[in-house]
C-alpha cells in the first residue's frame, strides 16, 4: 500500500501582479527538496522580485490519484505566426469544429488571464464561471518528478504543458485545448486532444509579445459543466511517460543557432523595426552631405554645433600631440592625465558642484553609477520614459525597480509611500530624450529629500541647452535650494565630444571612483575626447550667446510649426512629432529626406509601439530660412502621409 502524497503549490506576486506559480504532487520525503527549488524559482524570476510568496501543502490519499499516460507529441514549424495560427485552425477543423478560425482568433487576442477560457465548441458560448480569471487546471504533476530527483528551479514550459494537456484532454466533455504562452520570449504553443495528441506549433506569436492564453473546448450538455470544472480543479492526476523534449532529444532537429539570428532579423523587417546605419561623408553639422546631396540636419544632438568647431578640433589635436592617442590604462591605474583632471574641474565649475568624474560614455556613467549606489535591498523609483542606460543601470543593480508615470509627481509620491520605509534612489532624465520635456525638479527633489532617498538627474539633453547659459535644469529654478546627489550628463551632445560625467560632492565622486565598475574597468577617455570636451565647455561658458541663439531658434521653429497647424511642444531643443505606427514614421522621414532634410524616425523600443515619431532637433546654427523650410516640408510630409495611410 503506497503512502499518501502531497500537493505542493507555490504562487509568487508583486503587489497585484502575478510573477510565478507552480505545483507538484510529491512523496513526503521529497518535500524539502521541492520547497527549496520552488523558493528559488519564486525569488529569482525574470518577471521580477516578489513581495509575496504563498506555499500550500495538501495531503492527497494515494488511492485518489488518477494515473494517465502522456499524449503523443508532434512538432510543426511555420514561417510566421500567422501561418502557425493557420496550422492550428486547420487541425481544429479536422476535429469537426466548424468555427475554428474564430476560436483561434480569440486565442491570439487573449492576454493576462490566470486560467483558461472554457468555450462551447459549437456555439462559442463562454462557460467559465469567472471570465476574468478563467478556469484553472490544477492538482497535477508528472509521475516522474515526484521522487525529488527532478526538482529544477526553472520552469520547463514543455514538460509542464504536457502534464496539463494530458489532464485536460481526459476531462469529461473536453474535445480540444489550445495554448499560447504568455512568456514574451516563448513563441511555441500547442493544440491538444485525445485524438490529435499534443501538437506543438512554432511560432504562434512574435518574440516580445506578452499575448498568451488558453482555451478549453467543451461539447456536451451545459448542466454537466460543473463536473468538468471540478475534474480540472480538484482531481489529482499524475502523468506517466512524458517523452523528452522533442528538440533536446535529437540535436540534429534543433534549428542551428544562426537560424535564430535569421528569424530575429526577419521579424524586425516584418514589423518595420529593422535599422541600418546611415553613412555620412561630412562632419556633424547643421548641413551635411548625404549620398552626394546637400542635406539639412534636423536629427543631431550636436545642438551648439561644437563637434566641428575649429577651436574644439584644434584642442583635440593639441591633446593628441601632448598626451598621445590613447591612455594605456584605466583611470585608477595609468589612464589619468592632466587633461582629465582639467576637464573634471571645468565640469564641476560649470555645474557649480565640488567635483566631477568622467566616464567613457554617458551609457557607462548611468550603468555604472546606479549599481554603485543601490543593491538588492534597495528600491529605485524610475520615470517610465527614462533613457535605456538608466533602465539598464537599474537592472544591473539588482534593486527592486518601481516605475512611475511619466513626470507624474503624485504617482511618484504614492509609490514611494507604498514602499516606505525603504532606502534607495529616485532617478529621472532632466530633459526626456524622445519627448523634449523637462522634469518637475522642485517636487522631484523634495520627494527624494523627504524620504531620504538618493536623487539622480540625467542632463544629457539639458547640458548646454536649457536654462540661462545652458547651465542645465537647476538654472531653470534659481530659488531652489535642493540639489540632486548625482547630476549626470554627457560630453557627446551639446559639448560635441564623447563621454559621460557626474557632478557631485567630493565625497560622492570619491565613492564613485571606488565603486562604479564602468569607471574602474574601462580604459580612460582618449586625450582627444577629453581635450575637445574641455575646449567646448570653455566656449559655452565664454559665449552664452550660442545658447541664446539655440533657444531663440527653438522658439522660432515652434512658432512656424504652430502657424502651419502642427501642435508641437518642447522645453528643450528636441521637438517630437508623434505620427503613430512605425510605417508612418518611416514614410514621413523618407519624404523629408527627398526634400533634403534629415530627421530620425524613432520607433519601438525607443518609444512605445504605437507612438512612433519624428524626432527633430534644433541647432544653434540653423538659419531662420532653414527653420521655415523645415517646418513647411514637415507639414507637407505629415499631411500627405496621413492621407495615404489612414
Ligand atoms: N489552467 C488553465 N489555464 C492556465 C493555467 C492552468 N493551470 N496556467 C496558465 N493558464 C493559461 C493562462 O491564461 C495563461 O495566460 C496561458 O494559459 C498561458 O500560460 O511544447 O507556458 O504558463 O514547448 O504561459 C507551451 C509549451 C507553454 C509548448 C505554455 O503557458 C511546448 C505556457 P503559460
Ligand atoms: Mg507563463
Amino acid at each position: 500500500m503506497p503512502s499518501d502524497c502531497f500537493s505542493l503549490k507555490m504562487r509568487a506576486s508583486l503587489g497585484m501582479r502575478h510573477i510565478s506559480g507552480a505545483e507538484k504532487i510529491i512523496e513526503p520525503d521529497a518535500i524539502p527538496a521541492h520547497l527549496q527549488a520552488l523558493l528559488e524559482r519564486a525569488m529569482h524570476h525574470a518577471n521580477g522580485e516578489p513581495d509575496f510568496v504563498n506555499f500550500k501543502l495538501e495531503r492527497i490519499p494515494a488511492d485518489s490519484i488518477l494515473h494517465l499516460n502522456a499524449l503523443p507529441v508532434r512538432s510543426l514549424t511555420a514561417d510566421t505566426p500567422e501561418a502557425g495560427l493557420e496550422l492550428m485552425s486547420g487541425l481544429l477543423d479536422s476535429l469537426g469544429i466548424n468555427r475554428a478560425r474564430e476560436i483561434v482568433e480569440l486565442l491570439s487576442k487573449t492576454h493576462g488571464m490566470r486560467g483558461a477560457i472554457l468555450l462551447d465548441a459549437d456555439t462559442l458560448e463562454h462557460l467559465e464561471p469567472d471570465p476574468e480569471r478563467g478556469v484553472r487546471a490544477t492538482m497535477m504533476d508528472s509521475a516522474e518528478s515526484g521522487s525529488g530527483t527532478h526538482c529544477s528551479p526553472c520552469k520547463n514550459h514543455y514538460a509542464e504543458a504536457m502534464v496539463l494537456a494530458a489532464k485536460v484532454a481526459n476531462a469529461p466533455g473536453i474535445v480540444a485545448e489550445l495554448c499560447i504562452s504568455d512568456d514574451p520570449d516563448y513563441v511555441t504553443g500547442y493544440i491538444a486532444s485525445k485524438t490529435l495528441g499534443y501538437v506543438r506549433i512554432s511560432p504562434l506569436k512574435l518574440p516580445g509579445s506578452p499575448f498568451g492564453g488558453r482555451i478549453f473546448l467543451y461539447r456536451g450538455p451545459h448542466e454537466n459543466i460543473s463536473g468538468t470544472i471540478a475534474f480540472l480543479e480538484k482531481q489529482p492526476v499524475l502523468v506517466h511517460g512524458i517523452p523528452p523534449h522533442p528538440q533536446s532529444s535529437n540535436p540534429s532537429d534543433t534549428p542551428d543557432s544562426n537560424e535564430r539570428i535569421r528569424t530575429a532579423i526577419r521579424n524586425l523587417h516584418d514589423r518595420n523595426l529593422h535599422r541600418t546605419e546611415e553613412v555620412f561623408v561630412s562632419p556633424a553639422s547643421s548641413s551635411v552631405t548625404l549620398h552626394g546631396h546637400d542635406t539639412l540636419m534636423f536629427a543631431s544632438n550636436d545642438y551648439l554645433d561644437l563637434a566641428n568647431d575649429p577651436r574644439v578640433k584644434d584642442a583635440a589635436v593639441e591633446a593628441v600631440r601632448k598626451y598621445g592617442a590613447g591612455t594605456g590604462g584605466s583611470r585608477l591605474t595609468t589612464g589619468t592625465q592632466t587633461i582629465h583632471k582639467e576637464l573634471e574641474h571645468a565640469l564641476a565649475e560649470f555645474k557649480c558642484t565640488e567635483d566631477a568624474i568622467t566616464f567613457a560614455t554617458g551609457f557607462a556613467a548611468n550603468s555604472g553609477v546606479i549599481p554603485a549606489l543601490c543593491s538588492r535591498s534597495d528600491v529605485i523609483f524610475s520615470d517610465e520614459l527614462n533613457h535605456a542606460s538608466i533602465i539598464d543601470g537599474c537592472r544591473l543593480s539588482g534593486a527592486r525597480i518601481v516605475v512611475y508615470r511619466h513626470n507624474d509627481m503624485r504617482d511618484l509620491e504614492r509609490k514611494i509611500a507604498a514602499c516606505t520605509p525603504c532606502t534607495g534612489l529616485v532617478v529621472s532624465d532632466a530633459v526626456f530624450s524622445m519627448d523634449g520635456d523637462v522634469v518637475n525638479l522642485p517636487e522631484f527633489l523634495g520627494l527624494a529629500r523627504r524620504h531620504h532617498l538618493f536623487s539622480m538627474i540625467d542632463e544629457a539633453h539639458a547640458t548646454g541647452v536649457v536654462g540661462p547659459g545652458g547651465h542645465g535644469v537647476l538654472s531653470l529654478f534659481p530659488g531652489l535650494d535642493l540639489r540632486p546627489d548625482i547630476l549626470m550628463g554627457t560630453l557627446s551632445k551639446a559639448l560635441g565630444s564623447e563621454g559621460g560625467f557626474v557632478c557631485a560632492s567630493r565625497e560622492m565622486t570619491d565613492y564613485l571612483r571606488n565603486k562604479a565598475r564602468s569607471y574602474i574597468f574601462s580604459t580612460a577617455p582618449a586625450p582627444a575626447s577629453a581635450g575637445a570636451a574641455l575646449a567646448a565647455i570653455r566656449i559655452v561658458m565664454n559665449e552664452p550667446e550660442r545658447v541664446t541663439r539655440l533657444q531663440h531658434n527653438v522658439a522660432f521653429f515652434l512658432e512656424q510649426l504652430h502657424g502651419l497647424g502642427i501642435h508641437a511642444r518642447t522645453e528643450s531643443a528636441i521637438v517630437p512629432i508623434v505620427v503613430g505606427n512605425s510605417a508612418r514614421a518611416l514614410a514621413a522621414a523618407k519624404r523629408l529626406r527627398e526634400a533634403g532634410i534629415f530627421v530620425s524616425p524613432i520607433r519601438y523600443p525607443s518609444v512605445p509601439e504605437n507612438a512612433a515619431r519624428l524626432r527633430l532637433t534644433v541647432m544653434a546654427s540653423h538659419k531662420e530660412s532653414e527653420l521655415i523650410f523645415c517646418a513647411e516640408a514637415l507639414a507637407e510630409a505629415v499631411s500627405v502621409d496621413f492621407c495615404r495611410l489612414t
